[in-house]
């Protein structure tokens, strides 16, 4: 029995499963109502188990129809079986034995789209990370490794394509109407690595050939008529395979790499063995229909589950507690590849934006978990930008402390010695300590103690010793559950500025371990002296986000502009940048509540003006220097008492200023950045319609007609304008005709278009201002909103509930009793998309208490209804409490 009967599961209780599976035969006979799963699992009871212990499989929601012991039927007294568990008793001792299990599943009412559920007519398989146990009763826990052969029979017309993992064995028609293929894979893999998908669908096909020359074939399945779309993610494997060949060193394992794109995902994508399923929103793009995001998303994940198939796949999770071993390894790598294929700088300037958008504030809330999490209730609630994003982090201060050589040596270790194996994060840790031979244990606390450590620095010049001396502080917040924490091993970046820009090397570094420009802050407190320094430096601190912390340092704006002009690390100018933004627009939401007039240091638009401005500088970066700290950034740095329409105003008056003394650069910009051919959604063409387009937002936020937008969004020739000169009519025009027409238009030309579809629910759904609630109402009630599926849903009430801080947000707390009522309804057919809205709520006890009580009030109500979810109660449950 599991999470229903609202078990906690520990780390500490783990133990190895009794019994070994060695291999697992599976025969589908589909049908989207009545499907038969015959299930032949051959199993030996492991050394030293008691004779008398009983094999235990789960299941989910099952209905069993056969059962048998070496082919013979099980009488009833030596089993129990529930829609939730088969108990075997009477086994034999010490010899292999082979039980059949046969299971009746309807994947077309499979609403929660775990286990085996159809999607537009296609039969497709969701295991991770319990969804196995929704197609057959099974030792469903990752350290189970098993060889398996499938299947698959089904309706020759309707359903002509059958695809497993592994390579295919064969396939022919049956004389009914019928036909099978079977697949083998060869490779040990846990059962949340299983995928089926059986359907009609077009295929892309290509070819890519290793580094040790194994042919491998690649195919992108895809909806009839969208192959074309399929084109950039197949460019995009193609680049992921020899990029982890050339930098990770890891080959292709198999004959065959299939992607399918699917309509209906509960997440992104799943790394299933040679047989990924997408969100088709990760797979398809073309210029009129993707964003220049898009692609970038596109790319990425595609590289994230090919690299899956050794951080996840070949070596995997012990426990679903060592989720961050396969995760947070993965994200990393493929940070790293779009980093290589992209602009370093840019790539990491908005991984950063990211994880504080997203992982500081869970790390700051009721929902805060260190990255190894030492308990759940409903595993699916831990697939949190903690795991992943945090995960990545903390492996990137890894390589930060070892530097790549031996980085990459720890890495080799570990592929040499797990392969095969379901590890832990111990396992991990222990390669790089090996390699380096430095002691990791106090860096591992990365792991185990949750929140963001808040470093305070202060420094102070001494002319006549020339000497800077750096103290350094560190204080890690209290988070549910962990109400004191040790001091943590923290690589920080340093460098120190002098007056004319260049970089003051130190003659000697005291009271810290320092390698290279690595600070390695390991005490509460830390004083340290840099000497042989000529001149008052400046200092910038954390470079390339070292590491994932808060920083307080009281720097004036004048060292910041210094830093945001002469830093060697773009990142380091642009976190420049931010830093002298930051305190602008704290102090103009203090004004804005007061009544007072915003006001705006010159400084700010000075560094803004001149990275805009700068030839010097690739575009992507300026835009990115452009685009001021968001709301949420705002309010995450005023921490309490926060009043998001305050904030929405006194942001909206600090970029008018700057779009009022920087008009001259912005119009300029905006010429000189046209596209200077046809489209191509490389990272520099992509950088000049981001630098375009920033500015276009400038002036748009210095003028009072709707215009010039309106055409720009006639002229667009690409998706990437058009969608940007919607959002800027809907954001900054909301009321005006020119806004209504463009909508009007955009619905009009892609309505059969579902992703693109979502992009229009999702701009009017984050459009500001109290009148936000109808409108998404209003679109619930659009043909084109479909509840059942997640995109919409996502795109609807989700950028709702997550991206318009002044909508949902409402003083009168609508939004709230509206995302409750919807949480209740989304509940009742997928409770992990329900789930995942739900933490919307996570950060409900910054707010100001007026709307701080109406969303307790709501949260209540959610708490209160009968039949939750255990997804739902659990993240309910942990927001009301922390
Ligand atoms: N491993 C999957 C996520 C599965 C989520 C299950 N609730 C995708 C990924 O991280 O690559
Ligand atoms: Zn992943």
């Amino acid at each position: 029995m599991r999470t229903e009967t609202g078990q906690i599961f520990h780390l500490e209780d783990y133990a190895p499963a009794d019994f070994v599976l060695e291999r697992v035969d599976l025969t589908f006979e589909l049908d989207p109502k009545d499907t038969k799963v015959e299930a032949r699992l051959i199993f030996h009871r492991r050394d030293g188990v008691d004779p008398a212990r009983p094999l235990v499989l789960d299941g989910d929601e099952l209905t069993m129809t056969g059962l048998m012991l070496d082919q013979v039927d099980i009488p009833a007294n030596d089993h129990d079986v529930t829609p939730q568990s088969l108990t075997l008793r009477n086994l034999p001792e010490s010899a292999p034995f082979e039980v059949t299990i046969v299971t009746q599943i309807a994947p077309e009412s499979n609403t929660k789209l775990m286990g085996l559920y159809r999607t537009n007519g296609v039969y497709c398989t969701q295991c991770e990370a319990e969804g196995f146990r929704r197609i057959t009763y099974f030792p469903d826990r990752p350290d189970v490794l098993a060889v398996y052969t499938v299947n698959i029979i089904a309706d020759k017309a309707t359903t002509p394509l059958l695809l497993s993992n592994g390579n295919y064995l064969g396939g022919a028609g049956m004389g009914d109407g019928r036909h099978f293929a079977a697949w083998f894979d060869p490779h040990p893999k846990p059962s949340y690595l299983f995928a089926l998908v059986a359907g009609d669908l077009g295929v892309v096909e290509d070819s890519f050939t290793t580094a040790s020359g194994r042919e491998v074939a690649l195919k992108i399945y895809v909806e009839h008529g969208k192959e074309p779309r399929a084109a950039y993610a197949m460019d995009a494997l193609k680049r992921s395979m020899r990029w982890d060949e050339e930098v990770f060193g890891r080959e292709y394992d198999l004959d065959i790499f299939m992607i399918v794109a699917v309509s209906d995902f509960n997440m992104g994508a799943m790394e299933n063995k040679g047989l990924n399923v997408f969100n088709d929103k990760y797979v398809l793009a073309d210029p009129e229909t993707a964003t220049d995001q898009d692609y970038a998303n596109i790319e990425a994940i595609i590289a994230h589950e090919y690299f899956h198939n050794w951080t996840g796949n070949r070596i995997t999770c012990r426990d679903w507690f060592q989720l961050c071993l396969k995760e947070g390894l993965t994200v990393y790598r493929d940070h790293e590849f779009s980093a290589d294929q992209r602009s370093r700088a840019v790539k990491r300037i908005a991984e950063v934006r990211h994880l504080k958008a997203e992982q500081f504030p869970e790390d700051a809330g009721p929902l805060a978990h260190p990255v190894r999490p030492d308990t759940y209730r409903e595993i699916n609630n831990f697939y949190t930008t903690t795991v992943y994003e945090k995960g990545s982090e903390v492996t990137r201060m890894i390589a930060t402390l070892l530097g790549p050589d031996l980085f990459k040596r720890g890495m080799d270790l570990y592929f040499e010695r797990h392969d095969g194996q379901a590890v832990t994060i111990e396992d991990f840790v222990a390669c790089f300590a090996e390699v380096s031979g430095r002691d990791l244990s106090q860096f591992s606390l990365w792991y185990t103690q949750a929140g963001t450590p808040l470093v305070t620095a202060s420094g102070t010049y001494d002319a006549a010793r020339q000497a800077f001396t750096l103290s350094l502080e560190q204080m890690v917040p209290p988070t549910p559950g962990q109400p004191t924490k040790e001091p943590m091993h923290i690589p920080l970046r340093v460098g120190l500025l002098l007056e004319d820009g260049s970089e003051a090397k130190a003659q000697r570094i005291d009271g810290i371990e320092a390698t290279g420009d690595v600070l390695h802050l390991t005490e509460r407190s830390q004083t340290v002296t840099f000497t042989g320094i000529a001149s008052r430096p400046v200092v910038s601190l954390n470079r390339g986000f070292s590491a994932p912390i808060n920083l307080h340092f009281e720097q004036p704006p004048a060292d910041l502009a210094h830093v945001a002009l002469h830093e060697s690390d773009l990142f380091a100018r642009w976190q420049a940048v931010n830093a002298i933004a930051m305190p602008n627009l704290v102090a103009g939401t203090a004004a804005v509540a007061a009544g007072r007039p915003v006001e705006c240091d010159a400084t700010l638009i000075e560094a803004l003006v001149a990275a805009a401005g700068d030839a010097g500088l690739e575009p992507a970066f300026r835009a990115q220097t452009l685009a001021l700290p968001s709301e949420a950034d705002i309010a995450r740095e005023i921490g309490r008492d926060t009043d998001p329409d305050a904030i929405h105003e006194a942001r909206r008056q600090v970029v008018a200023a700057v779009a009022r003394a920087g008009h001259a650069v912005f119009a300029r910009l905006v010429d000189e950045m046209r596209a200077d051919g046809p489209f191509t959604p490389d990272a520099q063409s992509a950088g000049r319609r981001a630098l375009r387009n920033a500015a276009l937002g400038y002036r748009v936020a210095a003028e009072e007609d709707p215009a010039p937008v309106a055409d720009a969004f006639a002229a667009a020739d690409n998706m990437t304008d058009r969608l940007q000169a919607l959002t800027l009519l809907c954001h900054r025009f909301p009321e005006a005709a020119e806004t209504g027409a463009a909508l009007d238009a955009f619905r009009r030309r892609f309505e059969t278009d579902a992703l693109v579809i979502d992009k229009w629910l999702s701009v009017q759904a984050s459009t500001p201002g109290a009148g936000a609630l109808e409108r998404v109402r209003g679109l619930m009630g659009d043909g084109l909103f479909n509840a059942n599926n997640p995109n919409r849903v996502r795109a609807l009430i989700g950028t709702f509930a997550f991206s318009n801080p002044t909508g949902f947000n409402r003083a009168d707390g609508e939004g709230y009793r509206f995302l409750a009522a919807q949480i209740l309804d989304i509940d009742g057919r997928n409770p992990q998309l329900a789930a995942r809205i739900l933490t919307s709520l996570r950060s409900w006890r910054a707010l100001e208490e007026t709307r701080a009580s109406h969303a307790r009030a709501a949260l209540r109500q959610i708490a209160q209804a009968p039949r939750l979810s255990p997804d739902v109660s659990d993240i309910v449950e942990r927001i009301l409490k922390g």
